[in-house]
């Protein structure tokens, strides 16, 4: 049975979504290849069941339209594969790195590549990211994000301060080995890779050096995705 994923791409088709990377690892660390169904902002209602959002992922009679609801039932669905839950400890830590990259992570991420993001979406979706956007940053311009693109980057490196501290101490955020802690991260830091060429980490920042073992993990899944110059 084929599992069937919708995932938001930009003009050009590249896979830019945080929350779609993490269901595209998730699936990938499962050993799962997926049958993957590009969409626009303005077609994802016409992936019906309700749907406001993607990732989305349909398997057998099954939609699951949340990438933590995926990574869950990847995990009660394939029990013999690597695990992205370690156990009940690690959900837990896993939600608390959701809620932190939702509150923290993302919206620094957002105030440096807004307007990067608007340029590189098909023409359909421009106007719909462009108001609901600006709405996000209190009515300001997206192209405002620029002027202050070094304070955001800042303010991103910083929030970043208690994963670089534990990635100093081990290898992956999930601990010896890779697991979904790693891809919500990993989700948000591959957005900004592959929709803006605005540099976010130097290349000796261990948070950097964990991102390049991520990109290469799953055949290099991660790294096949180019990255925006
Ligand atoms: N809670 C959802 C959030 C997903 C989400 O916000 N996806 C964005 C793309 S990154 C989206 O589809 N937005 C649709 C819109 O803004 O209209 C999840 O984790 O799957």
């Amino acid at each position: 049975m084929a599992y069937t994923l919708h995932e938001l791409r930009a003009a050009d088709g590249r896979a830019f979504s945080p929350f779609c990377w993490r269901a595209r690892m998730a699936l990938a660390h499962k050993g799962i290849v997926p049958v993957l169904r590009p969409s626009r902002f303005s077609d994802i209602r016409e992936i019906g069941h309700g749907c406001r959002t993607v990732p989305v992922l349909f398997h057998g009679g099954a939609c699951f339209t949340d990438s933590w609801d995926i990574a869950v039932y990847l995990e009660r669905e394939l029990p013999d594969a690597a695990r992205l839950f370690a156990g009940a400890g690690d959900r837990h830590y896993a939600r608390f790195l959701h809620h932190w990259a939702g509150t923290q992570l993302h919206p620094t991420i957002f105030r440096t590549i807004a307007a990067d993001i608007c340029d590189r979406l098909d023409p359909a979706d421009q106007r719909y990211f462009r108001e609901t956007r600006e709405a996000r940053l209190g009515g300001a311009k997206l192209e405002s994000v620029r002027e202050n693109q070094a304070v955001a980057v800042a303010q991103f490196r910083a929030a970043l301060a208690p994963v670089r501290s534990l990635l100093e101490e081990q290898a992956f955020v999930a601990g010896t080995q890779p697991a979904y802690p790693d891809y919500i991260v990993f989700g948000a830091l591959q957005w900004a890779r592959v929709i803006s060429p605005v540099p976010l980490l130097d290349a000796n920042d261990p948070v950097r050096q964990w991102f390049e073992r991520c990109l290469d993990l799953h055949g290099g899944l991660g790294r096949g995705e180019p990255a925006a110059v």
